[in-house]
């Protein structure tokens, strides 16, 4: 029997199109927005109007079901000392809803935080690709969620552990999903171990411990176990493992994609993006402190720095590699992920700016529910056969069923693409579109359908590849070199971060029980370097095996030690004052650090504001209420250089031991000497009042992050 047709469905002629086909024609659609089309390119704004006019109409209280409700403190109650009536409807729809609040969290990457933006292309990349969104000029709207790896959604921001950095492109041909992370390789060459390095560096299943850590057994078991790890191993044990901030981090597709033009011609690809307030890091005892203080360290400062008008920017930049038949470069196979191309053998080029200017209206809706895979690609943009990236294929939408309850997560707001979307998927858990029509499958002969586009109408058509070969579980011999990388990175480094790394390791590994696991990563350590492994074998009370680490070249690109003053956008200035300070010092100084995009931040002893004379400024932090880790700098203001305070001490000391910059103007350096800090030491400004060498001097030396000259005093005291 034929499908009954609705009333209000205009029967389809072989002459045209139905009703809903000319609606599909004009605008493409989902009807999940109230029947109404988003713009291609249209700001995420709109999609939330709809939605939030779906669920917060109207000015009562009501029900889900919308009935108006007169009180929602008090259940209804056989009197008033009296059992809880069943049929009270609101406590039970209030207690019901709340019971199912929370869905699972990421099985990896739980914790995470994310903002809105633009990406805005240069256009030089379209030789190269001939995405849309990377045709000049192009803006697209984004949504790029940082976040780390192993801890669970509650654990602490500034933990040791690679960061995400996932970033969805809502394009006018669908959406682009570039699911990178702050370091340009992994762990694992095939993604089929990817279970298992979850699990080693995931808490121990017997009593959950240690939350959010690298520094314990099964994880280091498993590295010097899989010798292919050492490599990351070395990013997450440098400052990489433990940023600034977000915007001070690099991001990597890691993988090699394959590029396609308008001619059809490819080219093998590496993406970068490339922060521009430079690449940052807190020390380790920074990093532990703030975990405890401030859990929420890298979120607090993208959601502030967002909202004073200090958006995070980077640029995006592709390293472009022939398109060979034995896809390597320079002797370096792109297929395998835990190998980078060293920027000095292929310079990055940088083809667009991302702006991220817009915090999230709600957490839960936007960046607890959006969902990246590594699937969403546009025309223009192919994957390779690298096998840790054929698996992530694979993995990213399956979770999400788990994840997001069933297969219909791209109607979210937050994952629905901007393009028009005219799908035969249909039904399922939360369907919220009312599909029209009786045939989703093509071709049909009775509803108006979409038709398959053709390549010139934008159609994904993949570039022809030959593939052939045995069904084997093996790798190419050239993923066997799993060392010369890793030495590669030691040998790039400079002596401050060489140190930083010596202690990560000494710490993690010093966190282990069990002795074989420390004697097998120092016979790993031993064939990346000697003086490393003698450094960690020796913190361990170990002897250090000899090794046979290999000849490098290194690159000075993978040091992030900055060869000069850079910007200081969204940094944070504290300012110490107490009653009696020159407050009209502070308003100059405070004009030359908003001048430059930083934040200046007044911390007194007691809370309110601080006075003198006729004039005040209200007090932002405590003595109480700071900690050194919320500054990159710490100025004492002139006019009270009697003050001291222990809670003063320990800050100025926390500043000084983490090498940043302090300073003092007028008699303020008076304060600093009380409190143990040598004026002489090198990046502790002082000055005789606010004037422009003042803070020139002091806002450069910030734009070093850091005065690395100082640690050998420091390391010294
Ligand atoms: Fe993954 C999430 C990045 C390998 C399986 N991954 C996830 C996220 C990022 C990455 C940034 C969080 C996305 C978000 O914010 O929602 N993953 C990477 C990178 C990898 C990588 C850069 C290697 C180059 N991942 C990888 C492999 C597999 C997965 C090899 C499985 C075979 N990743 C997942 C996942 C997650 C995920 C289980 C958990 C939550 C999610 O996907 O949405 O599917």
């Amino acid at each position: 029997m034929p499908p009954k047709r609705k009333a209000d469905q205009a029967a389809p002629t072989a002459a045209g199109p139905t009703g809903r086909k000319a609606a599909a024609k004009a605008g493409g659609g989902r009807t999940t927005r109230g029947g109404k089309t988003t713009a291609v390119g249209a700001r995420a704004e709109s999609v939330d109007a709809v939605q939030t006019a779906r669920a917060q109409a109207g000015d009562y209280l009501t029900t889900a079901q919308g009935v108006r409700l007169p009180d929602t403190d008090h259940s209804l109650k056989a009197g008033s000392r009296g059992p809880t009536l069943l049929e009270d409807f609101h406590l039970r729809e209030k207690i019901t809803h709340f019971d199912h609040e929370r869905i699972p969290e990421r099985v990896v990457h739980a914790r995470g935080a994310a903002a809105h933006g633009t990406f805005t292309a240069y256009g030089n990349a379209t030789a190269a690709s001939k995405a849309g969104f990377l045709q000049q000029g192009r803006e697209t709207p984004v949504f790029v969620r940082f976040s780390t790896v192993l801890g669970s959604r509650g654990s602490a921001d500034t933990v040791r552990d690679v960061r995400g950095f996932a970033v969805k492109f809502y394009t006018e041909e669908g959406n682009f999903d570039l699911v990178g992370n702050n370091m340009p390789v992994f762990f694992i060459q095939d993604g089929i171990k990817f279970p298992d390095i979850i699990h080693a560096g995931k808490p121990h299943p017997d009593r959950e411990i240690p939350q959010a850590q690298s520094a314990h057994d099964t994880f280091w078991d498993f590295v010097s176990l899989h010798t292919e790890a050492t490599h990351h191993v070395m990013w997450a044990m440098s400052d990489r493992g433990i940023p600034r901030s977000y915007r001070t981090m690099e991001g990597f597709g890691v993988h090699t994609f394959r590029l396609v033009n308008g001619d059809g011609a490819t080219a093998l690809a590496k993406f970068h993006w490339k922060p521009v307030a430079g690449v940052h890091s807190l020390v380790w005892e920074e990093a532990q402190l703030a975990a405890g203080t401030d859990p929420d360290f890298h979120r607090r400062d993208m959601a502030d720095g967002i909202e004073n008008g200090a958006p995070l920017e980077f640029e995006l930049g592709l390293q472009l590699f022939p398109d060979s038949a034995d896809e390597t470069f320079e002797g370096i196979d792109l297929l395998d992920p835990t190998k980078l191309v060293p920027e000095e053998l292929a310079e990055v080029q940088l083809v667009g700016k991302l702006t991220l200017d817009r915090n999230p209206t709600n957490y839960f809706a936007e960046t607890e529910q959006v969902a990246f895979h590594t699937g969403n690609l546009v025309p223009g943009i192919e994957v390779t056969n690298d096998p840790l990236m054929q698996a992530r294929l694979f993995s990213y939408l399956d979770t999400q069923l788990t994840r997001l309850g069933g297969p219909n997560f791209t109607q979210l707001p937050i994952n629905c693409p901007h393009a028009a979307v005219n799908d035969n998927l249909r039904d399922g858990m939360h369907q919220t579109a009312v599909h029209q029509g009786v045939s989703p499958y093509l071709p049909n002969s009775i509803d108006a359908a979409p038709r398959p586009a053709r390549e010139d109408e934008g159609g994904y058509v993949q570039v022809p590849r030959e593939i052939e070969g045995r069904a084997v579980r093996e790798n190419p011999v050239s993923f066997a070199d799993h060392f010369s990388q890793a030495t590669l990175f030691w040998a790039s480094m400079s002596e401050v971060e060489k140190v930083h790394i010596v202690e990560a390791f000494t710490f993690e590994l010093g966190k282990c029980y069990e002795q074989p696991i420390r004697e097998r990563m120092l016979g790993v350590l031993a064939n990346v370097d000697a003086d490393l492994c003698a450094a960690v074998a020796e913190g361990l009370g170990l002897p250090a095996p000899a090794g046979a680490p290999a000849e490098v070249v290194p690159s000075p690109a993978l040091s992030q030690v900055p060869p000069g003053p850079g910007s200081i956008t969204g940094r944070v200035i504290g300012v110490f004052a107490a009653p009696g300070a020159d407050l009209a010092g502070i308003t100059k100084l405070r004009r030359a650090v908003e001048a430059r995009g930083a934040v200046l931040r007044l911390i007194a002893p007691l809370g309110g504001v601080v006075k003198r004379a006729r004039s005040e400024q209200i007090v932002e932090r405590t003595l109480l209420t700071t900690r050194s880790i919320e500054y990159d700098a710490v100025v004492v203001a002139g006019g009270i250089p009697d003050f001291t305070d222990i809670k003063l001490s320990i800050l100025l000391g926390e500043l000084f031991r983490h090498c940043k910059v302090i300073a003092a103007w007028g008699d303020g350096d008076q304060v600093l000497t009380a409190a143990g800090i040598d004026t002489t030491a090198p990046g502790v400004v002082v000055g005789e009042s606010v004037a422009k060498p003042f803070t020139a001097e002091l806002l450069d030396t910030v734009g070093l992050h850091r005065v690395w000259e100082r640690a050998a005093q420091v390391m010294a005291s």
